[in-house]
């Protein structure tokens, strides 16, 4: 009897977890287009490396034209007058 029981409080935590990880997988595609400054900002020194844009393909290929003072660093400044127009 307790056995069933717990057999069913297993399954159905199973369930919502599955329930829990369907949802997580639905979010990537919002995601992907909307890469924030510090997400990109891997090594946390404020300035978005070519390399580190390579993450965000929007952000790659507009990264000389993003970059305005041509130092080959995005600033977070340059990032978000880009995200603008
Ligand atoms: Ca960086
Ligand atoms: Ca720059």
């Amino acid at each position: 009897m307790t056995r069933s029981i717990a057999f069913l409080a297993a399954a159905l935590l199973s369930v919502t977890a599955f329930a829990g990880d369907n949802k997580d997988k639905k979010d990537p595609a919002m995601k992907s287009s909307a890469m924030t400054f510090e997400s990109l900002d891997k090594n946390g020194d404020a300035q978005l490396s070519k390399t580190e844009a390579a993450a965000d393909r929007s952000l790659a290929d507009s990264f000389a034209s993003a970059d305005t003072n041509g130092d080959g660093y995005l600033s977070k400044t340059e990032f978000m007058a880009r995200s603008k127009s």
